[in-house]
């Protein structure tokens, strides 16, 4: 074999090769290259059929300052495996927007169906969530724990005080959203100017809370204690992934239950400026048994826990899931 000589040392070809890997793999300039060949973008919105375009119903900023956009919440509202998307709008306001703004009279809300294939179909009107409210925070809440996911708005302006009713809109289970607020509490027949919303378990008794801060003459916060949802049957998951809770993010969940499968996202914030109950909340209805909970993880790793109690909080760590296939 060749050898390079230095002084009184040979040194043989293969160690020279050996010192360029190590130097080359522990160069910081080589890895950056590595990961960006790997990593990359495209803006896929048009082709994926998401035709969101967010109004704050003028065109100019004089009148409204609440000119920005309210989030994007993540779920999946008809329960066939595949997460939707909600996304709140603004809209034109009679003696406040310019009257150029009269255009943005009719823009809604937006909720785009999944179709599985990487596009989407937008289904705001009949499912019945294209309210004509100034929408500022939404968020995905099983408030009844029957295993439907619906949806909590808070509405209104503020530098005009444009007040609104916020919406409790309960989900049918077969795609459908109709406001029930008003019957469930009087904070709902109630218009004030809500800005973020927090939907969480504060007192871990099993059913979803509600908290909203309010930016109107009486600045207060709500928070709505849930008493109703006790009757159906829940199970909480508190999910650590292998680099703590953080790594956990953006886990998939699916839960099934005899033939049906429910899927749900690990996700914190769904809302404008606000972070949600961090543990995935499933209501079950009167299910009293769940054969199975997939965890597939930020990491590509799928994990299985078969038989889970229910009616409590597990915290469940990656790596350590019990009955794991
Ligand atoms: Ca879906
Ligand atoms: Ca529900
Ligand atoms: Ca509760
Ligand atoms: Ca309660």
């Amino acid at each position: 074999m060749k050898t390079y000589i230095y002084k009184n040392y040979t040194i043989p070809k293969w160690f020279i090769f050996y010192l360029y890997l190590i130097f080359f793999l522990s160069n910081p300039f080589s890895k950056l290259s590595a990961q960006n060949s790997k990593v990359y973008f495209t803006d896929v919105t048009k082709q994926a059929g998401i035709n969101f375009r967010y109004t704050f119903g003028d065109y100019t900023y004089e009148n409204i300052l609440e000119s920005s956009g309210s989030g994007i919440t993540i779920f999946d509202y008809n329960n066939d495996g595949l997460p939707d998307l909600y996304m709140l709008n603004g809209t034109y306001i009679e003696g406040i927007s310019d009257t150029d703004g009269k255009v943005f009279e009719n823009t809604g809300n937006k909720l785009y169906k999944n179709n599985g294939n990487g596009t989407f179909t937008e289904v705001s009107q009949e499912a019945g969530v294209d309210d004509r409210n100034w929408g500022m925070a939404a968020g995905a809440i099983d408030y009844d724990n029957d295993g439907d996911l619906d949806i909590f708005s808070a509405n209104g302006t503020a530098e005009e005080l444009i007040l609104q009713p916020p919406l409790l809109l309960e989900n049918d289970g077969k795609g459908h959203f109709q406001n029930v607020g008003p019957e469930l509490c009087d904070y709902f027949s109630t218009k004030r100017s809500g800005r973020a919303a927090a939907v969480w378990d504060y007192d871990n008794d099993g059913d979803m809370d509600i908290i909203v801060s309010h930016i109107d003459l009486q600045a207060t916060a709500t928070l709505l204690r849930n008493d109703g949802a006790n009757s159906n049957h829940w199970l909480g998951l508190k999910l650590i992934g292998e680099n703590g809770p953080a790594s956990a993010i953006g886990a998939r969940i699916i839960v099934t239950i005899g033939n049906k499968k429910r899927v749900y996202i690990n996700q914190w914030s769904t809302s404008y400026l606000s972070n949600n109950d961090p543990r995935v909340h499933i209501g079950l209805g009167q299910n009293r048994h769940i054969d199975r909970i997939e965890i597939f993880w930020s990491n590509g790793r799928k994990e299985t826990y078969n038989n889970p109690p229910i009616d409590r909080y597990l915290t469940i760590e990656e790596g350590r899931v019990p009955s794991t296939q």
